[in-house]
């Protein structure tokens, strides 16, 4: 199994977040990434690749220009205003009816953001472009035909990214900007005369609301997610079980949303028709939003999955026999994120 890894993702490294009104310590830590690469190290598994460069056309893609010209000035333009060095956080969203676009660094920052845990520090659009670059390399590897199995050290995380919105510690949506170049390449290699389609499967504890955004009108990308009951958790305004897709997409998106307490074994079974809904749909490719939230430990979320159960989801997907990408999202309990990964990776052997 090949690793993209590039340590581009440190220069991320906001001090602190605002959640429920506190400023708490950033759980979306550079260490994080850190752990993970040294515990697949540990256990060797992989060998490690550098990503390559993709430019800004993958991510255009998916991403509106004008989004992605903001992730690149905001740091500048907040510092230049005054605002503290800690980072860009909005403090005003344009909601509801108050929508007006403005250029004032403070507007611009709430009117690309949905929530007050994308921090952006002068490092943030460096590394996540790195980081989408690392997806897209992992992408390349299964084009290149060479592999079947690439995993994606992805930090910051993607799949809370929309086309034009940061949040939830999400800039660019790693996951959508590979699917979409897994797509397009593999239509224009034409070697394969059959349409083209990717499955999204998203395993982070949390909703993958971006990624949902993305593709929702869409017949060739089916997103599913399993994840916490938006009714309790974040992020809450999408990821519940009546939101099927629209227009040409009606039917391409599913999402198992789950009560608290999850055990290993309500997890595989809710899994189990996640694969069934794949089987049929019979994609080209498999793309896999993993998040390690999901863990008893995690101190964002209120699953209670064991560290083997990463290994028999690992095992269950690797049977469907996908070309498949992983791509790492969240994971907030680090001293157990290096030995969940490779638990998760070791199913995949
Ligand atoms: C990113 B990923 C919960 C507040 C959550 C942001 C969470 C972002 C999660 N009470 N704040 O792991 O899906
Ligand atoms: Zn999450």
């Amino acid at each position: 199994m090949i690793v993209v890894y590039t340590p581009e993702h440190s220069q991320h490294d906001p001090a602190h977040e605002i959640l429920a009104g506190q400023i708490v310590p950033y759980h979306e830590a550079p260490r994080r990434a850190e752990i993970i690469r040294a515990a697949l190290e540990q256990a060797a598994i992989g060998s490690v690749v550098a990503p390559r460069r993709f430019g800004l056309d993958p991510i255009l893609a998916v991403h509106d220009a004008a989004y992605v010209a903001y992730l690149e000035r905001a740091y500048a333009q907040w510092v230049a205003a005054g605002h503290p060095p800690s980072g860009v956080i909005p403090d005003t969203l344009p909601l509801h009816s108050i929508r007006r676009y403005s250029a004032n660094p403070q507007a611009d920052a709430g009117y690309y953001c949905f929530d007050l845990s994308a921090v952006i520090v002068a490092g943030t659009y460096a590394a996540a472009r790195a980081s989408a670059d690392v997806a897209l390399t992992g992408a390349a590897l299964l084009l290149e035909d060479d592999e079947r199995i690439v995993y994606a050290l992805c930090r910051p995380p993607g799949h809370h990214a929309g086309r034009s919105l940061c949040g939830g510690y999400c800039f660019l949506n790693n996951a959508a900007i590979a699917a979409q170049y897994l797509l397009e390449q593999s239509s224009r290699m034409g070697a394969v005369e059959s349409p083209q389609s990717a499955v999204i499967l998203d395993i982070d504890f949390h909703h993958g609301n971006g990624t949902q955004e993305i593709f929702y009108m869409r017949a060739d990308v089916l997103f599913i997610s399993i994840h916490a009951d938006p009714a309790r958790e974040y992020p809450y305004f999408l990821g519940n079980a009546d939101e099927l897709g629209a227009g040409p997409g009606l039917g391409c998106n599913l999402n198992f949303p789950l009560e608290a307490g999850v055990t290993d074994e309500r997890f595989l079974t809710v899994l189990d028709r996640a694969l069934e809904a794949i089987r049929a749909y019979d994609p080209s490719w498999l793309i896999v939003s993993a998040g390690f939230d999901t863990f008893a430990g995690d101190p964002l979320g209120d699953f209670a999955l064991s560290s083997s159960a990463y290994q028999a989801i690992g095992a269950r997907l690797a049977a469907l026999s996908l070309p498949t990408l992983l791509i790492q999202e969240g994971g907030y309990a680090v001293d157990a994120l290096g030995q969940n990964v490779v638990s998760f990776l070791k199913g995949f052997a």
